[in-house]
């Protein structure tokens, strides 16, 4: 038997990781061999024994996979910077070290909040739809035809805010690409958990040069933003902070961008709020539910609705970049080296 650590990993990390991992001599490494979602059943078989495990945000972590792997198990590493998936007490419990990937896809994700706000303000599914249909030419064009809110200020209205829910660091990248399109004023609903700082709210609005940066509550949140972004952590804390009254307070040219977690936003509630126009439109990269979506959901078919299939991390750069800071992670874990990316708070 191999007195080398074993080391699990539930999916192929790609060309220019899995030399990482399989090149070396000091670590034994068992992966899931197919291009799939790892089987359950595989995984608590070749767990047992391992002293690492490398996982997905699909990869459900429990204590009974925790039990199969054995009191051998000294590292979980996640290929995602959410941690909703893995039970920190039970990981605590273990003395079990958790590595997972921060910094690296902020700036993936802050271009793709970008890309969804651009699009539901300016209809993209809408008149992409016209194009692929074949209606352009049969369309008179008249000057309003196809027009929506502008995301970047004009002269007919020069004032613009951004409001976010979650102002991490996904949120101030954003805000940052935010700032030459003449933002004026960010608000943000921050952790109820810590209190209010006017002072650090006035330093944010210096680094970032706009007249105005705060932290709001939500419903004032809602009523003054011309564009929502949601990017705060999923879990049960902000399970359906995006509700009908949310919705119902937004300005009906606003729209809602989700980059975060499906759960954060009530599905039902922001049917509703587009087929009613009580909003101009959304652009999401999750949705409650995902990626279990059929083509009947009723935001599939919503017009004002853009829906991606949670590609806010899916630049081939950063993708490479999550893959190897797992490995990374993983690695120095199992031979009791630093981690590049640590958990150790609940940040
Ligand atoms: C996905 C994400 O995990 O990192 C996260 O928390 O939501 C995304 O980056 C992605 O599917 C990579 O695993």
């Amino acid at each position: 038997a191999s007195t080398r650590p074993k080391v699990v990993v539930t999916r192929n990390l790609g060309p220019e990781t899995m030399p990482l991992l399989l090149e070396r001599d000091d670590v034994e490494v068992v992966v899931w061999p197919e291009d799939t979602y790892c089987d359950r059943k595989w995984l608590l078989e070749n767990v047992r024994g391992a002293t690492g495990l490398l996982v997905m945000l699909s990869d459900r972590v429990d204590a009974e996979l925790l039990e199969a792997a054995g009191p051998s198990l000294k590292v979980l590493s996640t290929m995602s910077v959410g941690y909703e998936h893995v039970p920190l007490p039970e990981l605590a419990k273990r003395n079990i070290r958790l590595g997972y990937t921060p910094d690296v896809l902020t700036d993936a994700v802050a271009d793709i909040a970008i890309m969804l706000a651009l699009m539901a303000s300016r209809n993209a599914e809408e008149v992409t739809a016209v194009v692929r249909n074949g209606e352009w030419p049969k369309r008179p064009w008249s000057p309003f035809m196809f027009c929506g809110p502008q995301l970047s200020a004009s002269t007919v209205h020069p004032q613009r805010t951004a409001g976010f829910i979650g102002f991490g660091r996904i949120a101030q990248a954003t805000l940052k690409r935010l700032v030459p399109f003449g933002l004026t004023t960010c608000l943000y609903a921050g952790n109820p958990a810590t209190p209010a700082d006017p002072a650090a709210d006035a330093a944010h609005a210096r680094a970032f040069g706009l007249p105005r940066v705060a932290r709001v509550g939500l419903a004032e949140l809602a009523a003054e933003s011309d564009v929502v972004f949601v990017l705060a952590p999923g879990g049960p804390a902000t399970r359906h902070v995006v509700d009908a009254a949310f919705l119902r307070r937004m300005k009906s040219t606003a729209v809602l961008v989700n980059a975060a977690r499906g759960t954060l936003v009530d599905t039902d509630a922001l049917v509703r709020a587009l087929r009613e126009r009580w909003i101009w439109g959304a652009g999401l990269d999750v949705l409650e539910g995902e990626p279990v979506i059929h083509a009947d959901h009723p935001l599939v078919k919503e017009p004002r609705c853009t829906l991606l299939p949670h590609i806010g991390s899916a630049s081939i750069e950063t993708r490479q970049g999550m893959a190897k800071m797992a490995a990374e992670n993983l690695l120095g874990g199992v031979l009791g080296h630093a981690m590049p990316a640590e958990f150790t708070g609940t940040k």
